[in-house]
């Protein structure tokens, strides 16, 4: 058996995914996420230019040389597109040995070591009346924990709340936060640290009192405060224990986070914008980190986050899969069997996508009681509809970036 053709199939449904297609010539399947949010074009002109002619007449059940000569024989290593296009072929692969083996795909990573995967849903509000309804709705879908943004008196739109922009480019369908807006420049949104660092301790005081102590809440500080400021946040919610805090500081200068360890207990979560192991080599030995948040879309596939994983868990770090609308139901079935087999699994996040996405994507995992299941199907689970996907070209979508009040660009 051989790899027969690679075919790399753009579709936008709910937003834009990019979907490589292995075919081997026993017609066998496989496929894999590739989708960079925001930059999707470059990932397929990697993998169609530079990648797809590689693959054909390849034995696809090496699995591990493949990922090796797509990582040393490209000269120039790392780096989201590199990664997600790499990604893409090593899960399409693993899809394929799964399927020619007639097992899930968790079973040949060691098999099932829980029942379910315990999952994060994201709740939002621009205010504490909408934040609660947003919660309650959460926890309603059976979500349970649930991940708390809440919109900043005096700043227009802030990341992760869902009423803010996307009830209009869903033809009026309320779906939950979605960063990337279509059209053909990137949307400018206002930051201002101070105020966001005295509003939202007073947000989860609040949720606290309404839906007690034992629920899981998450905060995403998506990477805007510096070291300091980071560390004061981390210190302002250790009263209301948070199951993590994330992305509190920007992830390049891990030196950043000793600071933020000196000053709180709250557990740090960093990682989705990570691409390889090495990229938490010093943040994982100085135990600096309490969950590593890559998604196995964006660090190389399954092949290379389990071996990032492996080394977390010699510091009893856990994953914390990224999981938001713009890793497709490919990316997120890989990362459910992945996270199924490993033993420091911690918690997997999950934004539910639209109706017109799970028509594209013929999906057998399951969400029930807040727990995800990757499902029993052989390989990973998701088939993709070619017709449905035609249906949905290409839209150009850009994520927003942040300006402070004097016009400085801000990280967003
Ligand atoms: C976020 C993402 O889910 C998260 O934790 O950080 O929504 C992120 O903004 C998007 O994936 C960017 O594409
Ligand atoms: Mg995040």
């Amino acid at each position: 058996m051989i790899i027969d053709r690679a075919d790399v199939i753009v579709t936008s449904p709910d937003r834009n995914f990019v979907t490589l297609k292995i075919t081997t010539s026993d017609g066998v399947t496989g496929l894999g996420d590739a989708t960079l949010n925001g930059r999707e074009l470059a990932v397929v002109a990697y993998l169609t230019e530079h990648v797809v002619p590689l693959l054909i007449g390849r034995d696809p059940a090496r699995i591990e040389d493949t990922w090796q000569f797509l990582y040393r024989s490209a000269y120039w290593r790392r780096g989201p597109v590199t990664m997600a296009a790499i990604a893409a072929v090593d899960v399409a692969l693993w899809d394929i040995k799964a399927k020619v083996a007639g097992l899930p795909l968790y079973q040949l990573l060691g098999g099932a070591s829980r029942t379910g995967l315990l999952t994060y849903g994201h709740a939002s509000g621009k205010d504490l009346e909408e934040l609660f309804d947003s919660v309650r709705d959460h926890q309603e879908q059976g979500y349970k924990a649930i991940r708390v943004q809440t919109g900043v008196p005096g700043l227009k739109s802030i990341y992760g709340i869902a009423s803010n922009a996307t009830f209009d480019a869903n033809n009026g369908v309320r779906y939950d936060h979605e960063p990337a807006q279509r059209g053909a420049l990137p949307n400018e949104e206002d930051w201002d640290t101070r105020s966001y660092l005295r509003h939202v301790p007073t947000v989860f005081e609040a949720v606290r009192a309404e839906f007690g102590p034992e629920i899981p809440l998450l905060h995403d500080g998506h990477h805007r405060m510096t070291p300091i400021q980071a560390a004061r946040l981390g210190k302002s919610l250790e009263p209301y224990d948070l199951f993590w805090l994330e992305d509190v500081t920007p992830a390049e200068n891990p030196e950043a986070l000793r600071l933020v360890r000196q000053h709180t207990t709250t557990p740090l979560a960093i990682g989705e914008i990570f691409n390889t192991v090495w990229d938490y080599q010093q943040i994982i030995r100085e135990q600096l980190i309490d969950y590593v948040r890559s998604a196995v879309t964006h660090t190389g596939g399954i092949t290379h986050l389990k071996k990032v994983l492996e080394y977390a868990s010699q510091y009893q770090i856990k994953s914390g899969m990224h999981g938001p609308t713009d890793i497709s139901p490919v990316g997120m079935a890989a990362a459910m069997h992945l996270g199924l087999a490993i033993h420091n699994f911690g918690i997997q996040e999950y934004m539910k996508h639209g109706a017109k996405t799970d028509e594209v994507f013929e999906q057998s995992f399951t969400f029930e009681d807040g727990m995800l299941h990757p499902g029993e199907q052989p390989g990973i689970g998701v088939e993709l509809n070619e017709q449905a996907a035609a249906a949905y070209p290409y839209a150009q979508a850009y994520l927003p970036y942040n300006r402070l009040a004097d016009g400085t660009v801000h990280d967003w």
